[in-house]
C-alpha cells in the first residue's frame, strides 16, 4: 500500500505561498504579470490555458491572453513576442506548444527573452539549468521535485530512472535529481532491458507520453512513483503513464492522474512568474 502524494494539496499550498508574496509585492507597486500565448484552437491545449489563467488570478497576477488563430504567420508571432519583451508590465511569457506545424518553435522559444522565460526553455535558461545556477526551473519537473520533497523523500544516493527524454520534461528531469545527488539513469524508446533497469530503481519518473506503460513488473516493492503522463484512455478519461491500479500496491509512495504532477506544473509557473517580477523589479 502506497502513500499516494496528492499534487492537489501540495498544489494548493505552493499557490498559497505565492499568493502572500504577490500581496508584498503589490503593496510595494508590483503586480506580476503573465502573458499566455495560444495559436490555433488545440483543445488540450485550451485546457492547459484556462488552467493558467485561472491560477493567475487566483494568486493575484494580471494575466493577458493572446489567442492567435491557426494560419498566423511566424512573423506575426515573432513580432508578438518581441512586443511583450518590451512591455514592463509583463514579467512572464509563454507561448502554449505544440504549435501549428508550419511554425517554427525552436525560433519562437529563442524569441522569448529569457528573463521572461518562465517556461524555462531558452537555450540561456536550460544551459543555466545544466551548471546549476538558474532563475526558472522547468515547470513540470519542478513540480515533481516539489512533490518528493513534500513527501521527505531523500534523493542522495537513490536509483532514479526518468522514463522520456524530451526536452521539457525528461532531460531536466534527471538534471534535477542529479543536483539532489541521485544516480540517474535516463531511459527512452531505444533502451534495452527497461524492465530490469526501472526494477532496479528507487524513485521512477515516468515521461513516456503512453498510457499506463509502467507495469507492476517494471517496479521494485517500496518504490516511489511519479507519473508524469497526462493521456487519455479510450473512454477519453485522463490517464497516466503508470498502471496506478497494478502499481500503487508495490510502491511507497505515488502520485495519481489526474490531482498529481499536473497541478504542480500549474504551480510552479506561477511561482516563476513571481520570481520573474522581482528579477525584473531588483527586488530581493
Ligand atoms: C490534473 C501539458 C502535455 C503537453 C503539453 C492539472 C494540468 C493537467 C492536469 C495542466 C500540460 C499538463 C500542461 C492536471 C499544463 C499539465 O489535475 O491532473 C493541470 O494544465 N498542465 C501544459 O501547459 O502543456 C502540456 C501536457
Amino acid at each position: 500500500m502506497a502513500v499516494i502524494i496528492s499534487g492537489k494539496e501540495v498544489s494548493a499550498k505552493v499557490r498559497a505561498e505565492v499568493k502572500a508574496e504577490c500581496e508584498q509585492l503589490k503593496s510595494k507597486g508590483v503586480t506580476p504579470g503573465l502573458a499566455v500565448i495560444i495559436v490555433g484552437d488545440d483543445p488540450a491545449s485550451r485546457v492547459y490555458v484556462n488552467n493558467k489563467k485561472k491560477a493567475c488570478a487566483d494568486v493575484g497576477f494580471v494575466s493577458e491572453e493572446y489567442a492567435l488563430p491557426a494560419h498566423t504567420t511566424q512573423q506575426e508571432l515573432l513580432s508578438l513576442i518581441d512586443k511583450l519583451n518590451n512591455k514592463p508590465e509583463i514579467n512572464g511569457i509563454l507561448c502554449q506548444l505544440p504549435l501549428p506545424k508550419h511554425l517554427d518553435e525552436k525560433a519562437v522559444i529563442n524569441a522569448i527573452s529569457p528573463l521572461k522565460d518562465v517556461d524555462a526553455f531558452h537555450p540561456s535558461n536550460v544551459g543555466r539549468i545544466m551548471i546549476g545556477d538558474y532563475h526558472f526551473l522547468p515547470c513540470t519537473p519542478a513540480g515533481v521535485m516539489e512533490l518528493i520533497h513534500s513527501a521527505g523523500i531523500e534523493v542522495s544516493g537513490k536509483n532514479c530512472v526518468v522514463i522520456g527524454r524530451s526536452n521539457i520534461v525528461g532531460k531536466p528531469m534527471a538534471m534535477l535529481l542529479l543536483h539532489e545527488n541521485g544516480t540517474v539513469t535516463i531511459c527512452h524508446s531505444k533502451t534495452k532491458n527497461l524492465k530490469e533497469i526501472c526494477s532496479n530503481a528507487d524513485i521512477i519518473v515516468a515521461a513516456v507520453g503512453r498510457p499506463e506503460f509502467v507495469k507492476d513488473d517494471m517496479v521494485k516493492d517500496g518504490a516511489v512513483v511519479l507519473d508524469v503522463g497526462i493521456n487519455r484512455d479510450e473512454n477519453g478519461k485522463l490517464c497516466g503513464d503508470v498502471d496506478f491500479k497494478a502499481v500503487e500496491p508495490k510502491a511507497s509512495y505515488i502520485t495519481p492522474v489526474p490531482g498529481g504532477v499536473g497541478p504542480m506544473t500549474i504551480a510552479m509557473l506561477m511561482k516563476n512568474t513571481l520570481k520573474a517580477a522581482k528579477l525584473q523589479n531588483n527586488i530581493e
